[in-house]
């Protein structure tokens, strides 16, 4: 546990049941998550959330774009999935569900705030230019190890997950948490894949709370 910090991802009222992008078993994720919310602060470690944080006129969303959600085009020279309006800044759609426990959350990180590019990454934008200062938190704290959940496991999550790999954290994807969009059914399973193939170690929720150390 020592050098470790757990990082929640996008847990979102958007992406759950009812939202505007939810994934399916999104109860079965803020479970799990929450789970290790109590884990993580037992053993006084840094519990950080990211959220998705659109101006209402960002030009991810098919509305603002003149766009169809769900298919590929480009914005600002590289491809991008057409979403539908999604956590705008201040709405309901952008608060965390209702039932995670972010009273324990120690610190939050902010992203998609630039309607010119998307952010699925909670460390850059999708151009890797503009950082969302996750990784000088995480340098200030020391930390070497990640334990990573949320949604959805085929953007935010694998982005995110192969940008921590690539700034050299080791990081532990923790399976049971996460759900992703599947626009094309086996995605988050050819995520997990990937994150794998990059170095990530995908573990279940009940082996981390059983590693008493
Ligand atoms: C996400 C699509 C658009 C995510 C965010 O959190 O995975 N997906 N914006
Ligand atoms: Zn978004």
């Amino acid at each position: 546990m020592k050098n470790s910090a757990l990082l929640l991802v996008d847990l979102q009222n958007d992406f759950c049941t009812g939202g505007a992008l939810a994934v399916k078993e999104s109860d079965t994720v803020i479970d799990t998550a929450n789970r290790l919310i109590d884990y993580f602060q037992r053993h006084q470690r840094p519990i950080i959330a990211s959220k998705d944080w659109h101006p209402a006129d960002h030009l991810s969303f098919a509305k603002n774009s003149g766009t169809v959600v769900g298919e590929i085009g480009q914005l600002n020279g590289r491809p991008q999935v057409w979403w539908p309006v999604h956590c705008v800044q201040n709405s309901h759609g952008a608060d965390f569900h209702p039932l995670l426990r972010d009273d324990l959350i120690s610190h939050i990180i902010y992203k998609g705030q630039n309607r010119l590019i998307d952010s699925y990454s909670a460390f850059f934008d999708n151009d890797h230019e503009y950082q969302t200062g996750l990784h000088t938190l995480l340098q200030s704290m020391q930390i070497e190890h990640l334990t990573i959940l949320g949604i959805a496991t085929d953007y935010c999550v694998k982005f995110t997950v192969l940008d921590a790999l690539q700034l050299g954290y080791q990081v532990s994807v923790v399976m049971d948490g996460c759900r992703g969009v599947n626009i094309q059914p086996d995605d988050s399973q050819l995520a997990f894949n990937q994150m794998q193939q990059h170095g990530a170690v995908l573990v279940d929720s009940v082996t981390v709370l059983k590693s008493d150390k």
